[in-house]
């Protein structure tokens, strides 16, 4: 039966032959071209993704940097406002807590340095979260923790609760004073009354991380 016998290929003649070569030789670079172009796009896509990432990790850091409101200088991760105006130790206590933070602890001779960096001229004098007006000689931080002895910045004799200027003595801590004191010793009790400048402290805003 003819229907159920394959046919034989074709034997062409030699142009047939050469028409066949031609048509295999343009596919076949017909489908290089594709490939290249195909290869190039995801090369292409690669690049672009690369990019994406990059400005991606860009904006992350941007972030997640920490950083603090306008008038307030970042320092080792925290936040401190050197006011202008000098007041009591207690408005300026107040106003620091207005402005989200508190009266400046330093917890750390780093902490001391830095700030003491800040202060060249002999009027930066600032009053900082040190106070003894609850029990006489046992100074507290503003967080109601201890003085640590071994992390103390008292200057000369002070704290000397000087009657001088009230006779109530002096309970409050305030940091300055570049020409009288050396090196990082420059703590001083004063009249909590004194109007003095002051620094507050408070914790920088690491911001949300947010989708691109
Ligand atoms: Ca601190
Ligand atoms: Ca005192
Ligand atoms: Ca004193």
């Amino acid at each position: 039966d003819e229907k159920t016998h394959a046919r034989p290929p074709r034997s062409g003649n030699g142009s047939d032959q050469e028409n066949t070569k031609k048509t295999l030789k343009d596919e076949n670079e017909a489908l290089k071209k594709n490939f290249t172009g195909e290869f190039e796009t995801v090369q292409r896509f690669i690049i672009y993704k690369q990019l994406q990432w990059s400005l991606y990790s860009n904006l992350l850091k941007v972030h997640t940097c920490p950083k603090c409101e306008e008038g307030w200088e970042l320092h080792g991760g925290k936040c401190y406002y050197f006011s202008t105006s000098k007041s009591t130790w207690d408005q300026s206590r107040d106003d620091c807590r207005r402005g989200g933070g508190d009266l400046v602890k330093i917890d750390s001779r780093e902490e001391q340095l830095r700030l003491r960096q800040k202060m060249d001229y002999d009027e930066d004098k600032f009053w900082i979260g040190l106070t003894d007006s609850k029990e006489e000689d046992k100074w507290l931080w503003v967080d109601d923790s201890p003085l640590n002895t071994s992390l103390t910045f008292w200057s000369g004799k002070d704290p000397d609760n000087w009657t001088g200027t009230n006779p109530e003595g002096e309970d409050c801590a305030r940091m300055g004073e570049r020409g009288g004191a050396d090196d990082l010793k420059c703590w001083f009790d004063r009249s909590c009354k004194d109007p003095q400048k002051s620094i507050c402290e408070k914790s920088a805003e690491t911001g949300r991380v947010t989708r691109v």
